[in-house]
């Protein structure tokens, strides 16, 4: 997610980082590039220009020379500014029997799996009983679409509203106390676009039931279109926060940062996927980090420190000196499956995302025993000099440690991309990789 916007922030800090002080020529050029990145990032640029005249009235209003690494300095200050716009993380507030939460969106912005999904998440972190209603009353398949996801999932779900109309919402929080539930979530009709029949419709409906929390649902993959119709569900039906859909795919992000910085409201949760488990607290702090792509470097080295002993960081110093062979392999294996979670990692290192993929723990720990077992069966010769394995020495190695002779080709492959790698990390460093990589 967003390593759009965090790949451009990034080399632009390891450009800036390259030269000393910052210059007011500097902060200009940084903050024209920084404006690129967040336009194409889909952030509105309304939002940008407000954003960046506040980071240079900050920067410029320092001393700059006395700043040790100005490039940090600057990367600080746009920190601390978009995490300020995220504001504090807000769950939706549901304070007593019979509340309404009330979800209203465009259409396809996921209303109605998030209904299901907020039920879900309520139940299971709460502990309260929801109880789930669909009133969008031109639209019969919408609200079957409802009642399915909800029995599918066990939560009581109101299924005759639709031929009673407005009149039967008064009873909605009778209907629901006899059920035994806490709590009621609406789920609404969405339109294309906001027009007043849509508005209309809303606000009798939010009139009639006064909900405790009024919900918009918006689609993260919105762009900056997401003012437009933020704005204009405010003033036509009123909100009390958000929650962005589809945030796992969202490669962009400005639709959060654009919502968050004009909208004086809350986000609530993300929705991170189709599945009705899939709905998170929306995390600032995270979003911030990523989107600057900083890198959490302290919880890096935190985690580094609880997973690799003093004996990995000898077998390290050895693994970049000498020759790398099948012993050195099988070390590297063994750290990577302790450290088990590389993954996330390597998503706090700027630049690092690549990496992912290159290496896969599950992939390394399914192998582990097969690697294990194959070098084992080389002769001390083969393992400190694998070019000698022809065929033959293939053949015999598969049948003495009971695997295919795929598998020890498979491991071939694999051991002289890892030397490959140590040849790169030992002449150009980390530098080298990331050029690797890119
Ligand atoms: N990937 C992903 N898909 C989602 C998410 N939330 C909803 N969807 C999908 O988006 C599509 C539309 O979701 P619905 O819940 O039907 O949207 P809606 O707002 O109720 O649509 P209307 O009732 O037609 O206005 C479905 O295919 C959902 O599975 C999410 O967080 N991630
Ligand atoms: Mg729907």
């Amino acid at each position: 997610m967003l390593e759009f916007l965090q790949e451009k922030i990034t080399k632009l800090f390891e450009k800036l980082s390259k030269r000393g002080l910052l210059s007011e020529q500097d902060i200009d050029d940084a903050l024209k590039d920084i404006r690129i990145a967040l336009l194409e990032a889909d952030v509105h640029y309304r939002v940008v220009k407000e954003l960046l005249e506040s980071v240079k009235q900050k920067v410029m209003g320092e001393e700059l020379s006395k700043s040790i690494n100005p490039s940090q300095y600057l990367l600080g200050i746009l920190k601390s500014e978009l995490i300020s716009i995220m504001g504090a993380p807000a769950p939706v507030k549901i304070n007593g029997t019979g509340d309404i939460v009330m979800l209203v969106g465009l259409q396809g912005t996921g209303k109605t799996t998030t209904a299901v999904k907020l039920a879900k998440y309520m139940k299971d972190k709460k502990g309260l009983k929801p109880y789930l209603v669909s009133i969008d009353f031109n639209r019969p398949a919408a609200q079957e679409q409802l009642i399915t996801l909800a029995k599918a999932n066990g939560f009581p779900v109101n299924e005759d509203i639709s031929s009673k109309g407005y009149e039967a919402l008064k009873d909605l929080r009778l209907v629901s106390a006899r059920q035994g539930c806490d709590f009621i979530i609406v789920d609404t009709a969405g339109r294309l676009h906001i027009d007043t029949a849509l508005v209309s419709e809303l606000k009798q409906v939010k009139e009639t039931l006064n909900p405790a929390q009024t919900v918009l649902v918006v689609d993260s993959m919105m762009g900056h279109d997401v003012l437009k119709m933020a704005e204009g569900f405010m003033q036509g039906v009123g909100y009390d926060g958000a929650i962005f859909t589809k945030f796992e795919g969202d490669t962009r992000g400005g639709a959060v940062i654009s919502f968050r910085k004009i909208i004086d409201k809350p986000i609530f949760y993300t929705g991170i996927g189709e599945a009705v488990s899939a709905l998170e607290p929306f995390d600032p702090d995270k979003l911030v980090a990523r989107i600057i792509g900083s890198g959490d470097l302290s919880g890096l080295v935190e985690k580094m420190t609880e997973v690799v002993t003093q004996e990995d960081v000898e077998d390290a110093k050895h693994l970049a000196k000498g020759k790398f062979t099948f012993q050195d392999f099988i070390k590297q294996l063994k750290m990577v499956k302790r450290i088990g979670s590389i993954e996330s990692l390597f998503d706090m290192v700027p630049g690092f995302g690549k990496l992912k993929n290159n290496i896969q723990p599950d992939a390394v720990k399914k192998d582990m025993k097969v690697y294990e077992a194959i070098i084992n069966s080389m002769t001390n010769q083969e393992r400190s000099n694998p070019d000698l394995l022809n065929g033959k020495r293939k053949q015999r190695i598969a049948k003495g440690s009971g695997t295919k002779p795929e598998d020890v080709n498979r491991l071939i492959k694999r051991f002289y991309e890892s030397q490959r790698m140590m040849d790169i990390l030992q002449k150009g460093g980390i530098k080298g990789i990331k050029k690797y990589l890119h």
